[in-house]
């Protein structure tokens, strides 16, 4: 990698006061980090061009005092933890806005592998396809199966809906009990769901789409976890998380985000520090490990699985200084990378604010896409309202006059429907010819 820092977070029963040892040529241990929990260690690693591929053994030494007959003795202990550095060979394809991006909720697509669709061990352990608010079955596999569907209809980028472990409970919301099978409650960053297929399926998928000329987006949280996520269960520190003497759920309002001139600092903290909803615990993003943990896993995913593009979930939510170091460590190992960011807004300034925009304003995102909303209700307009001289057709005239504050407009992602909207055929009164028409202006 480009970056040589590695921060390795260690799990274990009382760490707390440990040596640690590793013997591996190119890896050099710079700083072991004690936090407030003795079950956690930090270890910041220099990996040099020199280390090779390989698996090296973390060494931790240290003395416990024990028990014998009547006196206490120290006694030495030693934990060790395997670790691999691989071999790279993934490399991002490039996305532009001449491809295709269809948008796959993989528990809803198509059950590949039925023997997976439910765990008696897992928080949620249901599956029932009678049952719209719960899990279908469906899976990664499932999805593999159909690719050649996919390239029929010209289809060149798949975009799933979060595929990261949700082993979350049933939730009560709107009176009836629903299942996280939408997948942005993440339980454990490093775990595709086993109920999709795990890591292998993931994998596999992705390799078989790349052999038929598709792309991949994933869908990134860096906002919040779900609440039953592993590391919550025994946190590092107390400000791993934005914790509030009172519950306080986020206002939702971007406007707090950049409204330099008439913005309080009570209104940006309420919406930057609440939570999403109550079982969606927000990550305090200027805790620096807290910070290492979600950048240096987003390398990960796209050095383990070869993912092509990010779109980055719930955007205006996360600290943006943070979501810069984010977009910039992933820039600078895959320079010209794909990341769009989701910011559910009704204005062309604020959709800029929160990218790469031509604004002259002391913040200056390093995100290089937004999905488009301005553009989508712009086109509901079109279609949906009468034309006059400030409502239907217009106001996407007006809103493509509007394209000067980005960057580079023609990086926006357009869309027509996505996991939080009605499906657009629905939206246009199951009407074909605005269907078509829908399409060809995106
Ligand atoms: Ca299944
Ligand atoms: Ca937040």
């Amino acid at each position: 990698m480009k970056n040589p820092e590695l921060q390795l977070l260690i799990y274990g029963k009382n760490l707390k006061g440990s040596g640690l040892k590793i013997n591996y040529p190119g890896v050099n241990v710079r700083q072991v980090h004690e936090v407030e929990n003795a079950n956690y260690l930090f270890v910041d690693l220099y990996i040099t061009p020199e280390a090779g591929a390989g698996r090296f053994e973390i060494e931790l030494n240290k003395t416990v005092p024990v028990k014998r007959g009547k006196t206490m003795i120290d006694q030495p202990v030693k934990v060790t933890r395997s670790y691999e550095l691989k071999t790279r060979d993934k490399h991002p394809q490039e996305i532009n806005s001449k491809d295709f991006v269809y948008l796959i909720l993989p528990d809803r697509f198509a059950n590949g592998d039925p023997s997976n669709d439910r765990f008696a061990g897992m928080a949620d352990s249901v599956a029932d396809r009678a049952n719209p608010y719960l899990r279908h079955g469906g899976d990664l596999p499932g999805i593999q199966n159909h690719l050649d569907y996919f390239t029929e209809l010209g289809v060149i980028i798949f975009w799933l809906n979060s595929v990261i472990e949700n082993d979350q409970s049933q939730t009560n919301a709107g009176g009836a009990m629903r299942s996280a099978y939408h997948g942005y409650d993440f339980t454990d960053q490093y775990a595709v769901d086993r109920r999709l297929g795990g890591n292998e399926a993931y994998k596999n998928l992705i390799d078989a789409a790349h052999a038929k000329g598709l792309k991949i987006m994933q869908d990134a949280v860096y906002n919040h976890v779900g609440i039953n996520h592993w590391i919550l269960r025994d946190l590092p520190m107390k400000n791993w998380l934005n914790q509030w003497d009172t519950y306080t759920n986020t206002s939702y309002r971007d406007e707090s985000v950049f409204d330099l001139n008439h913005g309080s600092v009570s209104d940006f903290n309420v919406q930057q520090n609440g939570w999403f909803v109550p079982f969606l615990p927000d990550l305090n993003h200027h805790n620096p490990f807290v910070a290492n943990y979600l950048i240096q896993h987003a390398l990960w995913t796209v050095e383990y699985f070869g993912i092509d593009g990010w779109r980055v979930d719930t955007y205006q939510y996360n600290d943006l200084e943070f979501m810069n170091r984010c977009n910039n460590a992933l820039l600078s190992e895959y320079p010209g990378m794909f990341i769009t960011a989701e910011n559910a807004v009704n204005t062309a300034v604020s959709q800029a604010f929160f990218v790469r925009n031509n604004l002259y304003l002391p913040f200056k995102s390093t995100c290089p896409s937004p999905n488009d909303f301005v553009f989508y209700n712009a086109i509901n307009a079109a279609l949906n309202e009468k034309f006059d001289w400030g409502s239907g057709f217009n106001k996407l005239c007006t809103m493509l006059a509007q394209d000067i504050v980005y960057e580079n407009p023609n990086l926006n992602l357009t869309f027509l429907d996505n996991p939080d909207q009605n499906r657009f055929f629905s939206v246009v009164g199951e009407d074909l010819r605005k269907y078509r028409q829908g399409i060809t202006f995106c």
